[in-house]
Order: structure tokens, then sequence, then C-alpha cells
């Protein structure tokens, strides 16, 4: 079995946002401020150039404990060593994932109805990243937003852990959580920030009062 996982501050990357930073920086940053889980998404690398970023993505990582997903690529999630991968409704399916890494890796499933959601459960998916919760502008080829309500609806339905992913910020992350969520998923809130540990700190301080809310 692998290590328990805290979901809480979910950072997914892209480095279309990065501007004259590191990546490696901004997840260091990101770090310090709270983030607790950390996925590497990249759309256009090539495998070689995916795989050595992982390698150094990992590496800064590891210290810390803190898993990383790989999004979509089983070959490189394994070639690096990762905790996990993630896989979206049109990549490789949940249950063939499974069949090749057994319960030695995390795997994750992006889900954006209820029936998504139980296949993917009954598929032997880890957690569930219910995805776009909000309309986003960082990807816009997504189904239509699960709003909070049909992310309680997924919450109502499966047992596993579910993170909330598309337009989440530190203004909306306390309802995301007061709703049931395990956890935030963003991008833009940390990689677009200036300041990517102050970021992290208020997305935390969010996800706390959502938890402690009535
Ligand atoms: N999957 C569903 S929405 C999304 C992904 C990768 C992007 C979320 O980006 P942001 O900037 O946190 O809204
Ligand atoms: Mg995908």
């Amino acid at each position: 079995m692998h290590m328990q996982i805290d979901y809480s501050l979910y950072l997914v990357t892209d480095r279309r946002m990065t501007g004259n930073r590191s990546l490696i920086e901004i997840i260091e940053e990101s770090i310090a401020g709270g983030v607790t889980i950390v996925q590497l998404r990249e759309k256009h690398a090539s495998t070689r150039e995916f795989f050595d970023l992982a390698v150094a993505v990992r590496e800064i990582l590891k210290p810390h404990r803190i898993p990383l997903i790989i999004n979509d690529r089983l070959d490189v999630a394994l070639a690096c060593g990762a905790e996990g991968v993630h896989v979206g409704q049109s990549d490789m399916q949940c249950r063939i994932v499974r069949r090749i890494v057994d319960r030695k890796m995390i795997v994750g499933v992006s889900v954006s109805t209820v029936e998504e959601a139980l296949a993917a459960e009954a598929d032997g998916a880890d957690y569930l990243g219910v995805s776009p919760v909000f309309n986003t502008p960082t990807k816009t080829d997504t189904p239509e937003a699960t709003g909070l309500q049909g992310l309680q609806k997924i919450r109502q339905t499966v047992n596993i852990p579910i993170v909330g992913i598309g337009g989440i910020h530190s203004a909306n992350a306390a309802q995301v959580v007061s709703c049931g969520a395990d956890g935030i998923a963003v991008v833009s809130a940390i990689m677009a920030s200036s300041e990517p540990r102050g970021a992290a700190r208020s997305l935390r301080a969010a996800i706390d009062s959502g938890r402690f809310a009535p």
C-alpha cells in the first residue's frame, strides 16, 4: 500500500504561466506555502523533455514527502518513479492503468458526472478530480461545469477522495471544501501568481475555514 495521501491543496502545473520564473522555483515556493500534492501536466513536451522534467520535480518533492502525480502519461510516471498517474475520460482507461500498476501507484481520474464517478470508482481509482467545478480560461475543452451542486452529488455517490478542479481560487475554495471535497486542485491560482508561497498560504487558510464551516 502507498502512503496516506493528503489531497488538501493539489497543485497542477502549467508552464505557460511561469513567465520568466522556473517551474522548479514556483513549485518550491508553493510547497513552502502549503501545497500537499503536485501533478506535472505537460501537454506539449516531448517524451524525453517530460521525463527529464519529471525527474527534476521528483527530486525537489521527495525530501518533503510530497507525492508526484503525472498527467496522462503512464510510461513517464513509471519511468520516473512517480507516486501516481492522473487520467482523463479520453486517456487510458482507469481499469487498464490499474491492471498495469496494480496497487503500486495512485491512480486519479477526471470525472464530471455521477455516472463517470461511479465507473471510475468501480475501475479502481484512488481519487477523483471533479472537473471542472467552475468554468475556467485555463482549460476550455471541458464538459459543462458541475458547479457546487454537481460536486456535492458526486460526493454523496462515491466513497473515495474527491478533489475539485476548475476556476478555484482563495475566494471560493472554502465553499468547494464545505461541499465535501477532500481538497482543491488549482493551476492559475498558484502558477500565475507573482507570489506562489502567499497564494498557497491563502488557499490553505480558505481550505481550513471550509472544513470548519458549520
Ligand atoms: N482540468 C479541469 S479544469 C483544469 C484542468 C487541468 C484547469 C484548472 O485551471 P485553473 O486555473 O485552476 O482554473
Ligand atoms: Mg488527460
